[in-house]
């Protein structure tokens, strides 16, 4: 009746609880979960729940947490909370974590890279416990429908967190799901490839298979200087020339893809096709994990590039066609109403689904957020206008290709 149909030949399985929306990271962090709320009702709104099965996420064991983590920084995040926050960091067992105080620290961390302060990247905020193992539940219960040949692809987007470390939160990451869920494709799948379009550099991942041959990482990310202030765009890391650890197995199996600010949709298709095909071709995966971050599109309050919600999506198409077992994660993506409108058009090509333009606004909760008087209700538009100059030349990407390739 709404025209939404089962993918024919495959199946996608989507992944989700709605008690992650309701947590804050605090009132001015960037990182907001209500955009999962968003993205839920545009998928509902159009349907698309008919074309999948769904599942409702539930918690991720310590255990679970355990095969990548530290078990100490597994039990301080199990049980963190602004409450338990202070208590916890004196005793002894996690004292020896914090970081010597200095005079003018505007942040005061506390261990873990955890903090309280306003204006950290990685808050203790209430209800994080139950957030995070709830986001990493979805992710594994996800890569178990893919390990169990019970779905060819599978969807969620409220994981795909790169940046955190075995010991350490790190940019809004506290636990990261998608090494958690690479290792454990890595016992029923010989090798592994993961593509991440979030605007930054997946290092957490990249770092955690850097001895790792079973497993290629390849990250495309805004990478240089912010700005005037000469300060590198987060993480700083993830130049061209790092392919993995020297000297190890791991050696040539991490590939990055460092770009300017104000990529245009043509040269990031030009990038994004060249590079992941030659990958794909050279590695010959069994299966992939795409981390589809959407603070890659233009207009994204911290992102630097400016590509549309279509280019994006022709990203997870590309990947799609290759047919291996596929999971689909989310990441960053920080313009709220934009981040809905490229997953819920990435669900829609998921599932072989093609969306009318015009939003079903009767359904969503805030229809003023995807109105806009230019350009109408359209999910894939407004077409982002550029805030960044493209500081990206065609012959410098064509160089890029090259050197990648050898
Ligand atoms: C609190 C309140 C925290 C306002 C953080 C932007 C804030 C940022 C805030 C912010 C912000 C970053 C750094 C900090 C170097 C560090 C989910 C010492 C307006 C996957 C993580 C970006 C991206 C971290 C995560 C970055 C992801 N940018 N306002 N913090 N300094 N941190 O630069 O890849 O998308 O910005
Ligand atoms: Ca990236
Ligand atoms: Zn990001």
């Amino acid at each position: 009746e709404n025209g939404i149909t089962r993918p024919k030949g495959y199946k996608v399985s989507f992944h989700y609880n709605s008690r992650v929306e309701d947590m804050h990271f605090g009132k001015t962090h960037p990182m907001k979960p209500w955009r999962l709320t968003l993205t839920k009702h545009l998928v509902l709104g159009y349907g698309l729940h008919y074309a999948m099965d769904t599942y409702e996420a539930v918690a991720a064991g310590k255990d679970q947490v355990r095969a990548f983590h530290d078990p100490d920084y597994v039990d301080f995040l199990a049980q963190v909370s602004p409450q338990t926050f202070a208590d916890l960091c004196a005793m002894p067992r996690f004292a020896k974590y914090c970081p010597p105080k200095h005079e003018n620290d505007t942040i005061d961390l506390g261990p873990f890279n955890l903090s309280t302060s306003a204006g950290a990247d990685c808050p203790v905020f209430d209800g994080m416990s139950t957030y995070l193992f709830l986001y990493t539940g979805a992710t594994l219960a996800a890569t178990h429908q893919l390990t169990t040949q019970q779905t060819d692809i599978a969807v969620n987007w409220s994981g795909g967190l790169h940046h955190a470390h075995r010991g350490e939160a790190s940019g809004f990451c506290y636990i990261n799901d998608i090494v958690l869920s690479i290792l454990d494709m890595l016992r029923y799948f010989p090798r592994v490839l993961y593509i991440d379009i979030d605007v930054h550099h997946g290092d957490g991942v990249e770092e955690a298979f850097q001895r790792q041959p079973r497993v290629m990482t390849l990250s495309y990310h805004r990478y240089g200087p912010y700005d005037e202030t000469g300060h590198k765009f987060f993480p700083g890391t993830g130049d061209i020339t790092d392919t993995g650890l020297k000297g190890t197995v791991g050696e040539h199996f991490a590939l990055n893809v460092p770009i300017p600010s104000g990529i245009d949709d043509r040269q990031y298709k030009f990038l994004f096709e060249a590079v992941t095909g030659r990958a794909i071709e050279a590695f010959n995966p069994s299966a992939i994990v795409l981390q589809c971050g959407a603070d890659s599109l233009g207009g994204d309050r911290l992102g630097q590039f400016n590509i549309n919600i279509k280019q994006h999506g022709e990203c997870v198409s590309f990947v799609k066609r290759t047919r291996l077992p596929l999971l689909i994660l989310g990441g960053g993506g920080y313009t709220a109403r934009n981040v809905a409108r490229a997953w819920c058009h990435e669900t829609a090509l998921a599932t072989d689904n093609v969306l009318p333009d015009a939003i079903p606004l009767d359904i969503v909760p805030r229809p003023e957020a995807f109105q806009n008087r230019a350009h109408g209700n359209g999910l894939l538009y407004p077409p982002f206008q550029r805030l960044h100059n493209n500081e990206c030349k065609d012959a410098d990407l064509e160089g890029m290709v090259k050197k990648i390739d050898t």
